[in-house]
């Protein structure tokens, strides 16, 4: 029988999500944490799967995230099944911590695994430091991209459906929640910045950085290409020198 119309495959068709794996960290004072802990657990921290500003709803795609945390804590693989995909903690020191990410089913999709360094200490230049001591807060953040390869009819409907940016409509105040209009007619979003599943222009997770780290890895690419190279010349004279001996 034929596949039903909805999970066939759109031929030479690809979308990408980018989103943010991160951490955040914190120095445990009486004040910000009164409840009791082990005594040899000094820091607060939470870990967390988040969209990029002004992103799409990542339940479109993403249906459940599974931590796994260091070994030392109890129930160490932990699963968040709807947003904030986030878990929060309190420990002693720092580790990697494995992610799991499940897609929607639609997608067709086996699971994907990421990784992310949880920072306890103030890490980066003199000035980060210096902002997240004050702060008292270490933010690490990695911007990730999963790509759907031929997706099923179903699913590229569903990302590319409008609804996927309804949480960011402004709100009206009225019983319908979101939904204001401009008086171009045309609908309205917070803080009046269009949403997009695109990196967006500028910032640290921009095109433009993008670019920048695409030219940085072909240059390296270039680099290594040509040690390559030198390598296998030296190994061709090595050689002749052996067989004229
Ligand atoms: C370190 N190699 O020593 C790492 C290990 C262990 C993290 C980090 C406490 C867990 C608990 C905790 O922070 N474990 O007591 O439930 O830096």
């Amino acid at each position: 029988m034929p596949a039903a119309t909805s999970s066939r495959r759109v031929k030479n068709t690809r979308i990408s999500r980018a989103f943010i794996i991160g951490s955040q960290s914190w120095t445990l004072t009486p004040e910000n944490h009164p409840e009791p802990t082990p005594t040899n657990h000094t820091k607060g921290w939470r870990v967390y799967v988040r969209p990029l500003d002004h992103g799409p709803d990542m339940t479109t795609w993403l249906k459940k995230v599974q931590f796994k945390l260091h070994h030392t804590y109890a129930d160490a693989s932990r699963t968040i099944e709807a947003p904030p995909f986030q878990i929060q903690e309190t420990g002693y020191g720092e580790f990697d911590i494995e992610l799991r990410l499940y897609f929607d089913s639609s997608s067709g999709e086996k699971a994907q695994y990421r990784s992310h360094r949880l920072r306890l200490e103030p890490f980066g230049s003199e000035e980060n430091v210096k902002r997240q001591v004050a702060d008292n807060l270490v933010t690490a953040e990695q911007c990730e991209i999963v790509e759907f390869n031929e997706p099923s009819t179903d699913f590229l409907a569903k990302l590319t459906a409008e609804e996927q940016f309804a949480h960011l409509l402004k709100k009206t105040g009225g019983s319908k929640g979101r939904g204001a209009k401009g008086r171009n007619g045309k609908l309205e979003y917070e803080g009046g910045k269009e949403p997009s599943a695109n990196l967006p222009e500028r910032g640290p997770w921009s095109k433009a950085e993008e670019k920048r780290w695409l030219d940085t890895l072909s240059l390296a690419h270039k680099n290594i290409d040509a040690m390559i190279n030198d390598e296998n010349k030296k190994a061709q004279e090595r050689r002749q020198r052996l067989e004229a001996a």
